[in-house]
């Protein structure tokens, strides 16, 4: 754990490249209420094992809220797991939401969802890029709660370098501008027990996809 991080008085603010901003422990002051919106969340929408796109179950468990025409827009006659309407975005996350994207330099960012990715020991998450929003102009606010994680951000070419970056409970990262489509994943989680999540990292990411 990095404990600069969890000690830090104000939460930081580090343009990781043009238009990914990191600040660390923003979160941090609401984390208890942020955590119980998730529980809610799961309780109408349970966690399901995301589907790579030919089908076949990736270790993250994931689950969306958001409005009406985003649920419509994912729907997936397909996917059984999803036959329920998505919840609403909880109201505090939401505006937290947008302040983080404000603060990041995003005023305009006007996100219809949440999607939530639930890690456990040994969960990784495969180098991607994000590209099935259509507005690109929005941003991805990102929250983390609970385990830290070691999140790799490449570049605009599967094969580009890319950085490690600790990810630790209560940090926000604006992933917009020139950076909304770089190449990203997470390394396999490392066992652990963190006091609100127990064994599990959330990731919340906030999305505008109509
Ligand atoms: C960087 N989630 O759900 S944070 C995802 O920690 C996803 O669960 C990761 O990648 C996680 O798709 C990473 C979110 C994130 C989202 C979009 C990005 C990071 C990004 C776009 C460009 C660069
Ligand atoms: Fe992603």
């Amino acid at each position: 754990m990095n404990l600069f991080s969890q000690l830090a008085v104000e939460p930081t603010h580090e343009d990781i490249y043009p238009g990914a901003v990191l600040m660390r422990g923003l979160a941090l002051k609401q984390d208890a209420e942020f955590f119980t919106a998730v529980e809610g969340i799961l309780a109408a929408a349970p966690l399901h094992h995301a589907m790579t796109p030919g089908g076949l179950p990736m270790g993250v468990m994931v689950s969306d809220c958001g409005t009406p025409e985003a649920f419509r827009r994912r729907w997936d006659s397909q996917n059984p797991a999803v036959r329920r309407m998505w919840p609403a975005v909880p109201r505090g996350l939401l505006e937290f939401a947008l302040r983080c994207a404000v603060r990041a330099g995003f005023p305009l960012f006007r996100p219809d969802t949440c999607h939530i990715n639930r890690y456990q020991a040994g969960t990784k998450l495969g180098m991607h890029q994000d590209r099935h929003e259509i507005d690109l102009s929005q941003p991805i606010v990102s929250i983390s709660l609970g385990l830290e994680c070691v999140f790799l951000l490449g570049g605009l070419q599967r094969t580009d370098a890319a950085k490690r970056i600790l990810l630790e409970h209560g940090d926000v990262v604006v992933w917009g501008g020139a950076s909304r489509m770089r190449f990203h994943g997470v390394q396999p989680l490392k066992p652990g027990w963190h006091a609100m999540t127990g064994p599990y990292r959330f990731n919340l990411t906030f999305r505008k996809t109509v």
